[in-house]
């Protein structure tokens, strides 16, 4: 994250040209974003969405790039076009790319770690992430790395729409100190080393999140399915009473990502429908939040999220410790999980 950041955004904010040449000026012209991935990649899109849509005041549309050929796309006029991939030859999001050239979007932008990749080099800007090499199939660093990347562009995009200057401050120093905020976050992991423990003779878990946190807890259970095999499933918090609430009990942790801000209440007030059923809640919650797992087997690990902007890099780090540490002690093989490919180019 480090060197995502680094001669990116300077005290004053978002430097110039970091998307190549014309860049800044092809970015003023956006009028909506239409952004495609897959697995993680698509995550972190879900969770640019909501930063977009708050700061730059732009519609934002994430997709699986796996659909978006097979769709009929209207496509508003100026709408920028962002594809991510960590490898950047994941057949589906190039195949995505290669249609939307065919659909009429204002520009193509790549979100990617490999330089010399396809969706790189076909796309008219780029943001290299700099995450260096993913050893393990299951994406971990693309993923906060990505997430870097996307709101270095959201708070570009979001100065050019005249986001109030105090504010767009606050936002940059939140993403400067996102380096720090990870580092912090990575000491609770002999918290998360028992916790895990927990996690070992199950064979399902609940993840959920609201707003921006629950991309974060999507990622969440997509690590734990990926490296453990634990089947889990996220949804938003507020879907729970819609069906899900009919699986828990005692033997289906619920993990939740609690946001801080005004959707705080409403994970609390969902929260306690899964305590009067008996489920078994892990609470990640922000440092300052008011926000406790409960009584009995309830367990709260604190968090500092570093703020609003960065907060879902931040607690995303707990959710892979976590998603690792059950792996190993359920003797798996992290780094090359059964069934999977680091880049999928079929
Ligand atoms: C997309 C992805 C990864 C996942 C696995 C398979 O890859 O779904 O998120 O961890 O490696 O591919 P990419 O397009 O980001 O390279």
């Amino acid at each position: 994250v480090n060197d995502t950041l680094e001669a990116r955004i300077g005290p004053r904010g978002v430097l110039p040209n970091i998307f190549g040449v014309g860049g800044d000026e092809l970015l003023a012209k956006v009028k909506g974003v239409h952004i495609v991935a897959c697995g993680t990649s698509y995550h972190a899109g879900l969770v640019a969405r909501y930063w977009i849509e708050e700061h730059a005041g732009l519609p934002v549309n994430v997709e699986v790039a796996s659909e978006y050929r097979y769709r009929d796309a209207v496509v508003p006029e100026d709408t920028l076009f962002v594809a991510i991939s960590q490898s950047g030859e994941t057949a589906d999001t190039l195949a995505a790319m290669r249609e939307s050239r065919r659909r009429g979007y204002l520009a193509t932008l790549a979100i990617c770690n490999v330089p010399e990749s396809s969706v790189v080099r076909e796309a008219d800007l780029r943001l290299m992430t700099r995450a260096g090499p993913e050893i393990g199939v299951a994406s971990t660093k693309a993923f906060t790395t990505q997430l870097a990347a996307l709101a270095l562009l959201c708070l570009k995009l979001a100065e050019q729409r005249g986001l109030d200057g105090a504010r767009y401050a606050e936002l940059c120093a939140q993403l400067a100190h996102l380096p720090r905020a990870i580092e912090d976050a990575l000491k609770l992991e002999p918290q998360i080393v028992e916790l895990a423990a927990l996690f070992v003779p199950l064979e399902h878990a609940l993840f959920l999140g609201r707003g921006a946190q629950f991309p974060v807890a999507l990622e969440g259970s997509l690590k734990l399915k990926e490296i453990s095999y634990i089947h889990a499933e996220a949804y938003p918090a507020g879907e729970l009473k819609h069906g899900p609430l009919a699986l828990v009990d005692e033997a289906m942790p619920v993990v939740a990502v609690a946001p801080s801000g005004p959707l705080l209440d409403k994970l609390k007030s969902n929260l306690q429908e899964v305590r009067a059923r008996g489920g078994r809640l892990i609470v990640f919650a922000d440092g300052n939040a008011s926000m406790e797992a409960g009584e009995g087997n309830g367990i709260t690990l604190r968090i500092d999220g570093g703020g609003d902007l960065i907060a879902p890099a931040v607690f995303t780090v707990p959710l892979q410790l976590l998603a690792y540490h059950v792996a190993v002690l359920r003797g798996t093989d992290v780094d090359q999980p059964r069934n999977l490919a680091k880049s999928v180019t079929v």
